[in-house]
């Protein structure tokens, strides 16, 4: 069964580990936020797409999610001494991907160019696309009035600022992938994998041409809450700033047009009644992944749900 699956940062990227250990390269390829990308020190950094290749490497920092694991941080903590910004953690290994990845661009290969070759030094067979070659930038206007760039709202805000509503920079502007779009078109199912469905998925769904190839196809998501709860992250606090009670259900809404299917938490079991009356396909099961094995688990489930999905439809 060929996969094509959305991702953003350290939620989406736990489940599409369990569904590389599960599917070979072939059925499976990973559209990435880009988003959230930004320039920091002179270094293009894109924090979504590093951490969903060191995941598939496992060269993650297992404590954040973000970053490599046995980091070092000798230059972040020399530019502190420097009195440098220090509100964004870079660490030495990580760092060498930043400053490789911008001399790169600046020789004029492309993000989707560099990111291959990363993968594959870092022996990572699934393909990774970045959703665009264009820039695309994420940014947070705020009850206050304010235009937060996303990490400067995420990282050195701490997501404290009440956000009001969101703007895509470059979205019109910005084409899809042309390799995600052909992923797309050969595979049987779409999963989103559990990540913010504000600022990790819907810049990937609000580039003109995604949903029009991801409607042809069956589409299943993973809720990033549980009990009313993010997994990780704003999440839920953005629903609610935005005048939505936070839960599953209001997830399965926000997906709602392209939605075939959505796995619940057991703990959200009591929404299925609403999310079937929309007419989706609901997997209520365990969706938390604290380890490797609750990963391969749910993968493995998701994949089963899948193969439920596609049976029906034939
Ligand atoms: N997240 C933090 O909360 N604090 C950091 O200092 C931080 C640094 C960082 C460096 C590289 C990288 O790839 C990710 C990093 N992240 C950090 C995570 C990142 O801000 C978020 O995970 C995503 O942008 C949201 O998906």
């Amino acid at each position: 069964m060929k996969i094509a699956a959305l991702a953003g940062g350290v939620g989406g990227a736990k489940l599409i580990h369990g569904l590389a250990k599960l599917l070979p390269p072939e059925e499976l390829s990973v559209i990435v936020n880009t988003g959230d990308d930004f320039e920091y020190l002179g270094l293009n950094i894109s924090p979504d797409l590093d951490t969903v290749c060191y995941t598939l490497a496992d060269l993650a920092n297992p404590v954040t999610g973000w970053g490599r694991k046995d980091e070092s941080w000798t230059i972040y903590q020399e530019i502190a001494a420097l009195d440098g910004p220090n509100w964004f953690h870079l660490g030495d290994k990580d760092l060498a991907t930043h400053i490789f990845r911008t001399y790169k661009l600046n020789q004029g290969l492309t993000l989707s160019e560099i990111t291959a070759e990363f993968c594959r030094c870092w022996g990572v067979n699934h393909p990774v696309f970045p959703m665009s070659d264009q820039s695309v930038r994420t940014v947070v206007h705020t009850a206050g009035g304010e235009a937060l760039g996303f990490q400067e709202y995420f990282v050195h805000q701490a997501c404290e600022p009440v956000v009001e509503h969101f703007e895509f920079v470059g979205i019109e502007d910005a084409r899809p992938l042309p390799q995600a779009i052909s992923a797309i078109k050969a595979c049987d199912v779409v999963i989103i994998s559990p990540s913010n469905p504000w600022v990790s998925i819907d810049p990937i769904l609000k580039i003109p041409g995604y949903v029009e190839a991801i409607r042809e196809k069956p589409v299943i998501a993973v809720s990033p809450l549980i009990g009313g709860k993010a997994l990780k992250g704003p999440a839920a606090k953005m629903y609610e700033e935005l005048g939505v009670k936070p839960s599953a259900a209001a997830v399965a809404k926000h997906y709602q047009d392209i939605l075939t299917g959505f796995v619940i938490d057991n703990q959200d079991r009591q929404e299925l009644e609403k999310i079937e009356r929309w007419r989706i396909i609901a997997l209520v099961t365990n969706i938390l992944m604290k380890n490797n094995q609750d990963r391969f688990r749910l993968a493995e489930e998701v994949l089963r749900f899948c193969e439920t999905i596609l049976n029906r439809s034939r």
